[in-house]
């Protein structure tokens, strides 16, 4: 049975996480707000050793600079007396009024501007809090309707903006990445940067794209349709998963925000095992947060909320100890060498092969039988798979 979360097991939770009042778009708040504070001094409790936040959690948007410092304050008194860090911070630029058609990507110039400095101001708080991640999802950056936006117009605002942090802290000198988070919809109807993709081609046309990489979110890709493990590899491939975003969703639909492992529970065995075991000689191929975005839901109350938590840090722990015992077993080691896994490591061309050592190589084609792969050997995916599943049952 998997022990219980410490922090060098680095997890962490936005304030807007613990702090869902319930609040959808068909009935108001069935809980009390949470006071940050308290939510602090839970998640030390719990075992987590990370709170986030956007600006606009920790004090409301529109707040005088007295307000907006007294909840900074309390907040470093409690971070101070229990040692829970900041390691991200990320902004708001969706829910106030202004930011209704978007913040960087608005058609309209004076909010565009607007963003711009609330943006800067955070990272001001962000850097000084010492967070290493400056998360930025644009969910208000799309648009319902095909003639009322213009995408490439929008993306080169988009741009302009991300070139302009990216100016401002290295001008600054703060040890502060930026980290895109994708979403296909919702709240717009279609929304700029929709999936890791299309982040990572964005991320390629930018200024600083060292500065820049992704935060991907496991229902936001999911929503998409798409294989949240197989995104999350590709990130890594290209360098660039500077933070992530754990929950669960099951299928296509509105955004559930679910407790991680509540979805599809297979492919957040994939996750995991990709996550812990997918680096270097068998290491961890990600060592940043392992950060939940999720919503406990508005059926239960204050309990609910702190075992949710609870749930989303112990099915992660599980999964570790699930994937370790998995890539332990030597029947697995046999089915994986079976499926040829490790073989795809093994590069197409010999060393220093050329295109006309290999149109000279026989057997590479003329001597090849092709025809011997019907009713030939196949690769034994499908007991891979069950012998994954019955690792994740707990079965072997
Ligand atoms: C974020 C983020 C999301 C959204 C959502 C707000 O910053 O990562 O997925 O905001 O959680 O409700
Ligand atoms: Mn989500
Ligand atoms: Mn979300
Ligand atoms: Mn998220």
């Amino acid at each position: 049975m998997a022990s219980a979360p410490t922090r060098d097991d680095k997890f962490s939770f936005g304030l807007w996480t613990v702090g869902y009042n319930g609040t959808d778009p068909f009935g108001g708040p069935t809980r009390k707000p949470l006071d940050v504070v308290h939510v602090v001094e839970k998640l030390d409790e719990l075992g987590a050793y990370g709170l986030t936040f956007h600006d606009d959690d920790l004090f409301a948007f529109g707040s005088s600079d007295a307000e907006r410092q007294t909840q900074i304050d309390r907040l470093k008194g409690a971070l101070e007396a229990t040692g829970i860090i900041v390691p991200m911070v990320t902004t708001n630029l969706f829910s106030a009024p202004v930011f209704k058609d978007g913040g960087f990507t608005s058609n309209d110039r004076q909010v565009r501007r607007f963003a711009l400095r609330k943006v800067l101001r955070n990272i001001d708080l962000a850097a000084e809090l010492g967070a290493k991640t400056f998360v930025m999802w644009g969910g208000r950056e799309g648009a319902e309707y095909d003639a009322a936006k213009d995408i490439r117009s929008a993306l080169e605002r988009y741009r302009e903006a991300v070139n302009l942090l990216g100016d401002y802290v290295t001008d600054k000198g703060y040890d502060l990445k930026f980290a895109i988070e994708p979403k296909p919809n919702e709240p717009r109807g279609d929304i700029l940067l929709p999936t890791v993709g299309h982040a990572l081609a964005f991320i390629d046309s930018l200024e600083r794209p060292e500065l820049v990489g992704l935060n991907p979110e496991v229902g936001h890709e999911q929503m998409a349709g798409l294989n949240f493990a197989a995104g999350i590899a590709q990130a890594l491939y290209h360098g660039k998963l500077f933070h992530i975003d754990l929950n669960g969703q099951r299928g296509i639909k509105y955004d559930q925000d679910l407790v991680f492992g509540h979805g599809d529970l297979h492919n957040a065995f994939a996750l995991v095992d990709l996550l812990e075991n997918g680096g270097p000689n068998g290491g961890p191929a990600y060592e940043g947060p392992r950060h939940f975005d999720y919503k406990p839901s508005r059926t239960e109350d204050e309990t609910g909320v702190w075992d949710s938590a609870a749930a989303n840090m112990r099915t992660y722990l599980l999964l570790k100890e699930r994937a370790a015992a998995f890539r332990a077993d030597p029947e697995v080691q046999e089915a994986l060498e079976a499926a040829k896994v490790l073989e795809l490591a093994q590069p197409t061309l010999g060393d220093g092969e050329s295109y006309d050592d290999l149109l000279a190589d026989r057997s590479a084609f003329e001597d090849f039988d092709a025809s011997a792969y019907l009713g030939g050997k196949g690769f034994g995916f499908v007991r891979l798979q069950q012998l994954a599943t019955e690792h994740v049952l707990g079965a072997r």
